[in-house]
């Protein structure tokens, strides 16, 4: 593929000098923004992932500002997941849904106090329905796109790596929890979360004033372990089922397609504006689900495309994220298969940019 072309509605981010000066290949664009996809290479930033410690620049992961006495009103508007037991302090994992029941985004929801929220999103432009709907309900909430860009630290060596930076308490920050700490005279929110298996955390930092000197801090503190700057990786994520809205799922699909039948309580779910279609369709079940799928021989390369999956000549289904992973030797994919070929164990064929493979549909995930 040929290069992208800048300009300044392909945005660059906060830490956009540091991921320059650290050596990043490649880029992909999310949220009109730039993510690195590629340090050293796919394959090596892997395994450093998997046994060291990386800094991602993931300002694309934009928040949506929620601010008044409507905020928490709205937000269950957006969502099947049941929030009145959520309390200021904690994050949850929320599929995003329309009026038919179709996936607009799978955010992280970010709970400051009932009246202040932020919705971490993933690549679709969620600003303008969660505005069409704030104001079409004439609901006394302000949505905004705030200037704040997450970082992550991931990798085994996480906890270390932050303590040395943020001090022991972020040990004891529990999953998909934050706490405001410290940093040079700024409390940032940071929270045990983030786009990979392998554990770590994600510093929400607000402006720009201390965004290089934060990036700068972690290098310098991470010398000891072997830090280096990384980003979401294909092969971890495939290999820990994290999916990736616009390339896994769309709004074409709803929550139950995508594997997300346990974030959502539907029947509980009063206001959410999807709520009828979902009820609807969850009695019925679904009949086609995302599945790992291992598909047989070398790396079959970038999944760009959908890739048919096929069974006696038939398509029963369709791949949407593969890559080889070193660890399983073999290669690992995400796709949607429909319920007559969704057992585990079933022996399918997937065309690939560079041929038919056999491949095999999982049940779980390889971690
Ligand atoms: N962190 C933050 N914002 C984000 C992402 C993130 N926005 C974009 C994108 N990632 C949104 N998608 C996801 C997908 C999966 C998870 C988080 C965001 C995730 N899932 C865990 C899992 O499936 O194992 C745990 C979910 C849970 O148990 O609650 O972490 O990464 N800020």
């Amino acid at each position: 593929m040929a290069l992208l072309s800048p300009s300044r509605r392909l945005r660059r981010t906060v830490f956009s000098e540091g991921v320059e000066a650290a050596g990043v290949k490649a880029y992909t664009v999310y949220n009109h923004m730039l993510l690195p996809t590629v340090f050293r290479s796919v394959q090596e930033d892997y395994h450093h992932l998997k046994s060291e410690v990386q800094v991602w620049d993931v300002s694309v992961e934009r928040q949506i500002e929620l601010k008044g006495p409507d905020a928490a009103r709205l937000m269950q508007m957006l969502t099947p997941r049941d929030l009145r037991e959520m309390y200021g302090g904690q994050c949850y994992y929320v599929p995003i849904v329309d009026e038919t029941g179709g996936m607009l985004n799978d955010p992280v929801a970010v709970k400051i106090s009932d009246e202040h929220w932020w919705v971490s999103i993933a690549d679709s432009d969620l600003l303008y329905w969660i505005k069409g709907i704030a104001n079409g309900w004439r609901l006394d909430v302000l949505v905004d796109e705030p200037d704040v860009s997450p970082l992550a630290v991931q990798g085994p060596k996480s906890d270390d790596l932050m303590a040395d930076v943020f001090g022991d308490e972020v040990r004891n920050i529990r999953f998909f929890r934050f706490k405001r700490l410290e940093f040079n005279n700024q409390a940032l929110i940071v929270a045990r979360s983030g786009y990979s298996k392998q554990g770590g955390f994600e510093i929400y930092v607000e402006g720009d004033r201390n965004a290089m000197p934060l990036w700068n801090a972690l290098f310098e503190a991470g010398r000891k372990y072997n830090v280096h700057a990384g980003c979401p990786n294909l092969i971890e994520r495939i290999e820990g089922g994290l999916l990736s809205y616009g390339n896994d799922m769309t709004d074409d699909n709803t929550p139950h397609e995508c594997g997300l039948s346990k974030f959502c309580d539907t029947h509980d779910a009063l206001g959410c504006v999807g709520r009828d279609a979902l009820l609807r369709v969850a009695k019925e079940g679904p009949t086609q689900m995302i599945r790992a799928i291992e598909i047989s021989g070398p790396d079959v390369g970038v999944c760009d495309r959908w890739w048919p999956i096929i069974a006696n000549d038939k398509q029963v289904g369709r791949v949407s994220s593969a890559a080889y992973s070193p660890d399983f030797k073999t290669n690992v994919a995400l796709g949607m298969v429909k319920m007559t070929h969704w057992d585990e164990n079933t022996k399918v064929q997937v065309v690939t940019n560079t041929g038919v493979r056999d491949a095999t549909v999982k049940e779980s995930f390889w971690i």
